[in-house]
């Protein structure tokens, strides 16, 4: 039996957003994502089954083709080296705002570079280098919020939405890099070879995303 598609997905906000969506295309994964512990999921219908991975694994999965398709952060692409990728589309979902925070009172710290902790490595360099400004950019892989209290760095990159994290840590938003959503990907293979069935399923997203038949271009596809 085919399974259609394979579209790549993390478990969590993006997921829990992107399951109304699919339920709005009429595709209705067969076991519950949340709970399964099943990595391969198929779809009632066919036409896709979701692969269950690491939101950061997202693009690698669909740029090697070992998924189709995947629905993925801006925050992750920000910060993914690759170039084989399209990005045709804005779901609009798990909406957030990747920020620089840094203590509410405005502490003034040492002379000289400011330090900045993130997991978002890539894409702070890039953002302050941009701006003309020196700093050294500390790598952390979660708990970003934790770094300024301690005296690790002056400022952090990291993701916010209602803002209650940094609040809860003394923390508030400095600037706005960028506004974040989750974007659907392809596999540039997939869009030769499976052209027709990936054409389909991105209108379907398209129109339950509410965007209609228009796909952005951005980075898009041909
Ligand atoms: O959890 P895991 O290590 O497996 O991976 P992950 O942390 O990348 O996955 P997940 O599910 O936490 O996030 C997946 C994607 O959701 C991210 O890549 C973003 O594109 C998107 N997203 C949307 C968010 C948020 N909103 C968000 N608020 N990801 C993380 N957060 C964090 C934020 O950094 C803060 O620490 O949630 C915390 C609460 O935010 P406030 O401001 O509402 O308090
Ligand atoms: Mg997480």
């Amino acid at each position: 039996m085919s399974h259609g598609l394979t579209l790549a997905v993390s478990k969590g906000r993006i997921l829990v957003d992107l399951l109304p969506l699919l339920a709005g295309m009429g595709i209705e994964p067969a076991e519950d994502p949340e709970t399964s512990r099943s990595l391969i999921i198929p779809a009632r219908g066919g036409a896709l089954q979701l692969v269950i991975v690491r939101a950061a694994d997202v693009p690698t999965y669909v740029e090697y083709g070992a998924a189709d398709l995947g629905v993925v952060g801006k925050d992750v692409l920000l910060e993914y080296p690759g170039e084989g990728l399209y990005e045709p589309l804005d779901l609009g979902i798990a909406r957030c705002r990747l920020v620089v925070a840094g203590p509410a009172g405005g502490v003034e710290c040492a002379a000289g570079r400011l330090r900045i902790a993130t997991k978002y490595v890539r894409t702070t360099r890039r953002y302050f280098a941009e701006k003309g400004d020196q700093v050294e950019v500390i790598r952390l892989y979660g708990s970003m919020e934790l770094a300024p209290l301690v005296g690790l760095a002056d400022r952090i990159v990291d993701l916010v939405d209602t803002g209650n994290t940094l609040r809860a840590n003394g923390l508030a938003v400095l600037e706005t890099i960028a506004a974040i959503s989750a974007r659907l990907i392809v596999n540039k293979a997939a869009m030769k070879m499976k052209n027709l069935e990936v054409k389909r399923m991105l209108a379907a997203f398209a129109r339950a995303a509410g965007q209609g038949p228009q796909l952005s271009s951005e980075g898009g596809a041909p």
